[in-house]
């Protein structure tokens, strides 16, 4: 402190600390003297003039803002050191990205993404709920560990749930709100068009079991919900008016009977698994509980009921966890073995569970191919599943045998076997359609359920491949679609089932699973002309069988239909390969041509009273003549494979982790990749 007027009062009193310079002091005589000795030394005497007292408290002083100062500098480090560092962070990214220099950071909360809620639409991303109990599928001895998605599957009906509430609040204010859509237009609820697709989600494969734990629930999107309500409009026809029944009449608000064992209802349970309907799956767990015996003097078609039945209840066994249904099908897997007791081991067509007694149709001794060899799937996994061999043994046996028989045309087969014989009988004709197909579908499916290592499964598969290349493609006119006819004794026919449509799917898988590209080149052509075969009919639906033009003609599209053919049995093959398609390009088109199939689903089959009906006339939309009858498989298929071709989620039946049956039951592939 600088005072004139203590030092001119003499020295300081002694207990103060004062600290006095005088102006000749700090101006030497003889003016101004700042050399570096002098400072010192007339610190120095200063410092000497100081009392003991004096100059412990300096001392002190010294020190203390010494440690407050390390102090400081400590703290204000660390804040130092982050704004360094961010400012290197940002200088790198203009650095790897030109002239991009970033926003900072903002400041008011980020804004909600354009899809999070589409107009009017329920905002349907939801909460992540709380992680589920591990869900343990089946006895221990499985040696397949219940697949993660099984637990995600449980969050999907909570999912599922709180989707419904939005939908509810929504179709009120819908209702109260003269029907705008989010596009502007007036519509109805039921005719809402799709969201922009591009908008969905990419799909994020995950690196490891960890990470799909993790993994948020993908949520259920508008297309999904749109099937979700099919669905439940299908499910309440069946519940009112069919209740425990096979099919539903969905028209006289009746049922028909077939084999006796609530047909749709097992075909279904899997699917509304997987779509999240936790308690129409209750209900109908309960019916199966309580109501389904097989103890009953009936004749069942062997084919029919192991794709159905066997398989539904084995598919919802692994999806599930419960017993009850690996129970029932053990019960029907042993009286279906009946069916096996032939002089050549393949199988008859028809069993009668109650008694035991298995038979061929009255007019022939004769089964169908794809009968006898699309049974495999389901009776080898019942035999990994229950330990006993028989099943397994049976059916391997007709695919060894199959594999050996001549009368094959380059990898191509008959459509009849010969159970006394074992031979191919009504040689000469080559199809992929009804009594070939599913043939040709479980040569490459048996290879992957079993790990890739039947390798005369796969010499089949790629034989046949190679056979319908060489002799089935052909190209129509006028729009040179790729498609697949029939061989009649050396002549070609244009002529194309439907049921030919799960081929690009099936291609696709094989490519997945390392097969030739080319395959996959195929089913991309196929899938084409299996979408041109509803987009080239008037009511967007295709028929059963179509037959390809040739030459062009003036006036004439590719698809030409007989009036026999012109019936849609709300069959899934279509659909089925989008499926498979877009799961594996993620080609957005698949997933619009499928709701372009869902919507005429809508338009020209749905019953308002509830469930869906095969039409008899497709090209006729004024009046496509409803047939009254819901084929199982809608439910089975048709509707699961849709929902799944909708979801961007890998997971929701992972396709390295289960191979679906011809009726669209997963099962799990034993070695998953
Ligand atoms: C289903 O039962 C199965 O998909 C079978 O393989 C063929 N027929 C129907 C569906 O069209």
């Amino acid at each position: 402190m600088y005072s004139g007027a203590a030092a001119a009062a003499g020295p300081p009193r002694r207990d103060f600390i004062s600290v006095t310079l005088g102006p000749e002091e700090a101006v030497g005589v003889g003016g101004y003297n700042n050399s570096k000795a002098w400072r010192r030394r007339s610190c120095w005497r200063k410092w000497k003039q100081l009392s003991r007292l004096q100059r412990s408290v300096i001392l002190f002083l010294f020190a203390f803002l010494a440690v407050c100062g390390v102090i400081s500098y400590t703290s204000m480090g660390e804040a130092w050191k982050s704004i360094t560092n961010k400012s290197l962070d940002e200088q790198r990214t203009e650095q790897e990205i030109p002239g991009l220099k970033l926003a900072k950071p903002a400041v008011l909360p980020a804004p909600q993404k354009a899809d999070a809620n589409h107009g009017d639409y329920p905002e349907l991303s939801l909460q992540k709920p709380p992680k589920p109990p591990h869900v343990r599928r089946g006895p221990s001895n499985l040696q397949i560990k219940a697949p993660r998605r099984d637990v995600k599957l449980q969050t999907r009906h909570e999912a599922v749930r709180a989707v419904e509430e939005l939908v509810e609040a929504d179709k009120v204010e819908k209702t109260e709100k003269s029907i705008i859509s989010w596009r502007g237009a007036v519509i109805e609820p039921d005719q809402s068009t799709e969201p922009p697709s591009s908008k969905i989600k990419e799909p994020e494969k995950p690196s490891s079991v960890e990470a799909e734990d993790q993994k948020e629930p993908v949520p259920i999107n508008e297309r999904q919900l749109a099937v979700i309500q099919a669905f439940r409009h299908a499910w309440k026809g069946y519940k009112d008016f069919a209740w425990g029944h096979d099919e539903l009449k969905p028209l006289s608000k009746s049922y028909s009977e077939w084999f006796g064992l609530g047909l749709t209802l097992i075909d279904a349970l899997d699917t509304m698994w997987i779509l999240g309907l936790k308690e129409e799956f209750e209900e109908a767990r309960k019916w199966v509980a309580n109501d389904l015996v097989f103890d009953k003097n009936v004749d069942v078609n062997l084919f029919e009921s192991t794709i159905r039945i066997l398989g539904g209840l084995l598919s919802t066994y692994h999806l599930s966890g419960d017993s009850l249904f690996l129970e029932k099908a053990k019960d029907i897997g042993n009286r279906l073995m009946p069916a096996f007791k032939t002089p050549s081991k393949i199988p008859y067509s028809d069993v009668n569970i109650g008694r035991g007694t298995a038979h061929p149709p009255r007019w022939t001794s004769d089964s169908t191919v794809a009968e006898v060899t699309s049974i495999q799937l389901e009776f080898r996994e019942l035999s990994r599943l229950t330990g006993d061999e028989k099943f397994q043994k049976a059916v391997d046996e007709v695919m060894k045998h199959v594999h050996t028989l001549s009368g094959k045309n380059d990898g191509l087969v008959p459509m009849f076997i010969n159970t006394n014989s074992g031979q191919f009988t009504h040689l000469g004709v080559y199809t992929l359609g009804a009594r070939a197909d599913s043939y040709y579908e479980y040569l490459l499916k048996q290879w992957i359920q079993g790990g890739k290592k039947e390798n005369e499964l796969l010499e089949d598969y790629m034989r046949a491949i190679e056979g319908v290349k060489k002799h089935l493609l052909q190209r129509s006119a006028p729009k040179k679609l790729t498609f697949v006819g029939e061989l009649a004794h050396g002549h070609f026919s244009a002529k194309m089932d439907h049921l030919v449509c799960f081929l690009p799917g099936t291609l696709a898988l094989g490519a997945h699973n390392g097969l030739a590209a080319d395959h996959m080149k195929l089913a991309e052509a196929l899938i084409e002309t299996c979408y041109q075969m509803y987009a080239q009919v008037e009511t967007g639906l295709s028929p059963e069988i179509v037959h390809f033009n040739l030459h062009a003609q003036k006036g004439h599209k590719d698809v030409e239909i007989k009036p026999a053919d012109r019936h849609n049995l709300l069959r899934p093959e279509t659909v089925e390969s989008l499926f498979y398609m877009y799961r594996f390009t993620g080609d957005k088109k698949y997933q619009d041509w499928g709701w372009e199939i869902l919507q005429n689903f809508n338009r020209y089959t749905r019953v308002p009273t509830g469930g869906y009906t095969s039409i008899n006339n497709v090209q006729n939309p004024s009046n496509p003549e409803p047939r009254d009858k819901m084929e199982s498989f809608f439910l089975g298929e048709t509707l699961k494979y849709m929902f799944l071709l909708f979801s961007d989620d890998i997971d929701l039946i992972n396709l390295d982790k289960y191979v679906f049956n011809t009726e669209a039951h997963p099962l799990p592939i034993w070695v998953p990749a």
